[in-house]
């Protein structure tokens, strides 16, 4: 049969198992064999009609947009059965608004949760494409449209609702570039575009129709009417429209698709004609730059007064579009915004989109004529706001003047609110001048700023930290005296992870071995997985978690000499750190430590090493000088280490650039032991601390954000915990610290920082590493001293279990079978009950 007869017979066939699936979706029977939707004749007709491609002629990349065109089909009718059981049922529904996410790549996670892998991978096998599956799936850009942690989370969490069917959309900025790409050139971290959508998504719909207007500067006019309708008129200076662009998020078993909404910025006029013709052909572009800059990058540098206002124009542009977005599609369906608590919840992920309280004040008010305490009343109940991290630097505030000149309505707003929040301490007993500045969402010291934190808290029915340790701790501090006021708002939702993805996805091996073992319900219900605990004590299947983790070892040693040519042993204990670079989760500390191990191996060649790979990745802000110094230390002990033949290959260092989640996919399931180091008090959470020991790693940790609850959950005998409590840090910072004493009193971290002052692996660089090593001397805020001796002993405690093998797998079965509670199911269950009110 040619080849386009074979297609036509193959969309007739296609539009009825479509009708059938919608069907299925619907929970009504297909009519006969429909549903036999011929996978293969679908990719082809993709490579042929969508990209006008010969078959013969096309390349590896061709086939995968084929293959993701193909399986899109599939996503999309359940995406549109999705968004209609949602208005049919008049259910609630959740939008979470965040800077970040850090979704990873899209089609194997698609084809997994839809449970096609075995037909896309026949049907690949019988067109004889250019490539298997897993091949084709790498080709896939990864969207780093996230920095860390909090994007990651806002990833897990969409799909954890997806899977749980919850009705939700997930609001952010599809910026053109995502976080920058990064590369090492002697040593050093350098910074580079990251143009994700060069090669245009196969997973991204333009929604021309949906766009909104958001304005920005101008004045605002009083609309007139009683005082208690505050309405106002704001006529802004300057109109950017945010376009929508919509990804699938796919539901495990595809139990419902829900909305990534991204936006991008339009410049009204985004070509003066007549300026072009007059020869200013830049300049006739004014507007469209301006425009745009607003999705060129995540977190641009807020160094100059220019960054600032653009990182603010960020956050109201994609907050300001999310918003009305939701209140167009909620005043569609229910022609009234009274009932807007009752249908719609907002999450704000941390700060970033905290304007989201003053913009819905506004939106209530001048466009739908509440009063303000309707307005205040809808406002409070729709939106809550979970907070990810106490550090001072990463608490937002905005000077007023800036938030004047850009959002001057809603300076106006913030005010108001701000006498409802005076007024609520003053009616407190006693005297409360303390609290109320400290609550206050104006601070009037110096420059006068807006805390977007306190605007966020104010406005929200609750607030939530992300383990028990950090809300905790959110009560004792920044939000101390808010807790005062508010008693109850502020509540615990410790992280969670999708196994689909950390688990299932990135190690189909060991899910195999689990479900041969525990049977297939694990994969519904993470809770399951507690049946393998008495696993732990059976040597057969011990072995058989022992060859898992060997294949994952060697893949990833292949990847370490590929990328950094680097050869290393896949029996080595693979001790692994992976994170943002940051002084408080003390990258430093495990580098000096290795260094220490170094001298140590130096100093007793013949003695009886445990081999070690010691692997690194992160990124450094690129305005973080400490940071980008500890990547250099890192590579140049790595450089010098690797090279020194004396050792007999059993130390080696590798720093793997470029961390995204697509790397941390490789790393993670061929971790044995797992770094999560932080100084006690300072990681809010850690969510890569649960998909190492879902996979099987033993954790070196320190008691702090979801540490805490794992070694409950693990038990303290099957982790390695050392080093100073949050409580302890805090009294030692009281006291003051004597680094200087303890440095002298450890000759192991004495030896290791004269090796990096004096240039060992500086080339005699003396320089290079003063800051380091001074600051270690003079202040070591993060404590890197204090805990070294305890860290190098649990090193040490590491190093004695590995030499006993079967004890060490008896420990890591143990750590998988543990982390069942920390499935990112639970903790959506969670904020489904105590949050949103809606069902899960
Ligand atoms: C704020 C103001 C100015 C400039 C930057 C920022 C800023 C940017 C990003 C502040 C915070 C972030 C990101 C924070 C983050 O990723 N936090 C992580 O969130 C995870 C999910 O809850 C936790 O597991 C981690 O412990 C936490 O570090």
């Amino acid at each position: 049969m040619p080849l386009s007869d074979r297609i036509r017979n193959r969309l007739v066939e296609f539009a009825a198992a479509v009708d059938a699936s919608s069907k299925m979706a619907r929970g009504e029977k297909p009519a006969g064999k429909a549903l036999g939707v011929r996978m293969d004749e679908t990719i082809l007709d993709k490579l042929v009609h969508s990209l006008g491609v010969e078959p013969q002629l096309a390349t590896r990349s061709d086939w995968l947009t084929a293959v993701s065109l193909a399986v899109r089909d599939q996503v999309i009718d359940r995406w549109l059965d999705s968004g209609r059981l949602g208005k049919r049922d008049g259910g609630k529904q959740v939008c979470y608004l965040s800077a970040e996410f850090l979704i990873g790549r899209l089609l194997r996670d698609a084809i997994s949760n839809l449970g096609l892998s075995k037909s896309v991978e026949a049907a690949l096998a019988k067109l004889g494409a250019a490539g298997d599956l897993p091949a084709l799936a790498e080709l896939e850009a990864d969207p780093a449209l996230g920095n860390g942690g909090l994007g990651r989370l806002a990833a897990c969490y969409m799909e954890s609702m997806a899977s749980l069917g919850i009705p939700a959309y997930g609001y952010g900025i599809r910026y053109d570039n995502g976080l920058f790409k990064q590369r090492i050139t002697d040593g050093s971290q350098v910074e580079i575009p990251d143009r994700w959508l060069a090669g245009g998504s196969p997973w991204e719909i333009e929604r021309r129709g949906v766009s909104f207007k958001i304005g920005f500067g101008g004045a605002v006019e009083a609309a007139g009417g009683p005082a208690s309708h505050a309405a106002a008129v704001w006529r802004p200076a300057e109109i950017v429209y945010a376009q929508a662009y919509d990804m699938p998020v796919v539901g495990w078993r595809g139990k419902r698709v829900n909305t990534l909404r991204l936006w991008s910025a339009r410049a009204k006029a985004p070509l003066r004609l007549d300026q072009f013709n007059g020869g200013d052909h830049v300049g006739a572009m004014y507007n469209k730059t301006r425009a745009e800059s607003i999705n060129q990058v995540l977190y641009p540098s807020d160094a100059t007064a220019a960054g600032q206002e653009l990182r603010l124009r960020q956050e109201y542009f994609f907050t300001a579009a999310s918003v009305q977005d939701l209140l167009a599609r909620h005043v569609s369906t229910y022609k009234d915004v009274r009932n807007l608590a009752e249908k719609a919840s907002i999450q704000l992920n941390d700060t970033h989109p905290s304007i989201a309280v003053a913009e819905l004040m506004r939106l209530l008010m001048d466009e739908h004529s509440l009063s303000q305490a309707e307005a205040w009343a809808i406002t409070q109940k729709t939106i809550s706001y979970t907070n990810h991290t106490l550090l001072p630097e990463a608490l937002e505030s905005w000077t007023v003047h800036l938030m004047q000149t850009l959002l001057p309505r809603h300076m106006q707003i913030i005010y108001a609110l701000d006498e409802l929040l005076a007024n609520e301490v003053k009616a407190l007993p006693g005297d409360n001048h303390a609290l109320a500045a400290s609550v206050a969402l104006v601070d009037r010291h110096g420059d006068w700023r807006v805390r977007m934190g306190n605007l966020a808290f104010a406005g929200s029915h609750k607030v939530n930290g992300v383990s028990q340790l950090h809300t905790d701790l959110m009560k004792t501090s920044v939000f101390k005296d808010m807790d005062r006021l508010f008693p109850g708002r502020i509540v615990n939702k410790t992280n969670g992870v999708t196994p689909r993805r950390w688990l299932q996805g990135v190690n189909p091996d060991l899910t195999e071995l689990i479900t041969s073992t525990i049977g297939e319900k694990v994969l519904d219900d993470l809770g399951e997985i507690s049946k393998l605990k008495p696993f732990a004590d059976d040597a057969g299947f011990r072995k058989k978690f022992i060859e898992v983790k060997r294949a994952d070892k060697v893949r990833l040693a292949n990847l370490i000499r590929e990328r950094l040519d680097v050869q290393v042993d896949p029996s080595a204990l693979f001790d692994v750190q992976i994170k943002r670079i940051h002084e408080y989760k003390r990258q430093l500390m495990n580098i000096v430590q290795t260094v220490a191990l170094y001298n140590a191996m130096k100093a007793k060649p013949e003695a009886n090493w445990a081999p070690r790979v010691k692997i690194f990745a992160g990124k450094a802000a690129p305005s973080y000088f400490m940071a980008k110094r500890i990547i250099h230390l890192i590579n140049d002990v790595a450089t010098t280490v690797n090279a020194d033949a004396s050792l007999r290959g059993r130390l080696k260092v590798a720093f793997l650039p470029n961390y995204n989640v697509s790397l941390a996919e490789v790393i993670i399931p061929a971790a044995d032991l797992s770094e999560q180091i932080s100084t006690a008090g300072m990681e809010a959470s850690g969510t890569g601390n649960m998909k190492f020991a879902l996979n099987g790693a033993i954790t070196i940790g320190t008691l702090d954000g979801a540490n805490v609850e794992m070694s409950e959950h693990i038990g303290l005998a099957n982790m390695m915990i050392f080093g100073l409590t949050a409580a302890e840090v805090e009294e030692h910072r009281k006291a003051g610290l004597n680094p200087r004493a303890k440095i002298e009193a450890s000759p192991s971290l004495k030896g290791a920082l004269d090796a990096i002052g004096s240039g060992v692996f500086s080339g005699g660089d003396h320089g290079r590493y003063r800051e380091i090593v001074e600051n270690l001397y003079a202040h070591d805020w993060f404590m890197v001293t204090a805990d070294f001796d305890a860290y190098e002993k649990a090193q040490a405690r590491v190093d004695s279990i590995w030499a006993d093998p079967a004890r060490w797998a008896a420990m890591a079965v143990h750590n998988t079978a543990s982390m069942g509670w920390f499935s990112s199911d639970r903790a959506i269950r969670e904020y489904a009950r105590d949050i949103w009110n809606v069902p899960a």
